[in-house]
């Protein structure tokens, strides 16, 4: 049993995130628990760094964890960067995830796109009190294309549309620790991480 030290508090309304991330700390010296804020800021901010610090501000209010957010989503260049910072609501506020994808593959074929390289993207940032002037931050990327028949069923959001580089099917298909491996969320986590280490050998 690996020695937990940190515990940080997630600041997510996400259960697909906060079972990748929890997976992710198994062998570090991370422990993560639940969000502690009873409900969400508005993520008005025009990037994903300042999204990812409303919502670790927002959730810091609430413990006296360090606390760790992150703002992830998909961009296709073919579409001008879209969805991106608006992954999570594409289709509109009260849409399913399902719209999201049938929203992007018909954005797609209106523009007679037939191949769309793609990536997700995932800032992570974690604040030791609300009002922390030098947050830690990470980021993380998974390159790959947008197939146009969704497939499979592991993993959330645009995962049964997205083909990482180098693999022949699907997130959504692959095996889940392809995901603890090699996602956007594992390389942030990663990065983070080391950052940590290295503040507390540091002191
Ligand atoms: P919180 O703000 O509560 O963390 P959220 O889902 O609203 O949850 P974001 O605003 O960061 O989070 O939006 C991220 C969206 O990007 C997410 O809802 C998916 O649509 C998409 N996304 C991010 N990572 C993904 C992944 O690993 N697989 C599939 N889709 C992903």
């Amino acid at each position: 049993m690996y020695k937990k030290t940190h515990l940080l508090a997630l600041a997510t309304h996400n259960a697909h995130k906060l079972e990748e991330l929890r997976a992710l700390c198994n062998n570090t010296p991370i422990d993560i628990v639940d969000n502690p804020a009873p409900d969400s800021p508005v993520e008005n901010a025009s990037t994903f760094i300042e999204n990812a610090l409303i919502k670790a501000k927002y959730c810091a209010q609430f413990c006296s964890n360090w606390v760790v957010a992150e703002d992830s989503g998909l961009c296709i260049p073919a579409l001008d960067g879209k969805p991106g910072l608006e992954s999570a609501h594409y289709a509109g506020p009260q849409r399913s995830q399902k719209d999201n994808i049938k929203l992007v593959l018909n954005e797609l074929k209106k523009r007679h796109i037939t191949h769309a390289p793609a990536y997700f993207y995932c800032m992570l940032v974690c604040i030791r009190h609300q009002r922390d002037i030098q947050p830690i931050i990470a980021e993380g990327y998974l390159h790959g294309s947008i197939s146009f028949e969704p497939d499979g069923v592991h993993g959330f959001g645009y995962d049964p549309i997205f083909i990482p580089q180098g693999q022949s099917q699907s997130l959504a298909k692959l095996p889940t620790n392809f995901k603890q491996q090699h996602s956007h969320r594992a390389e942030a986590f990663k990065g983070l991480l080391e950052k940590i280490n290295q503040l507390h050998t540091e002191k």
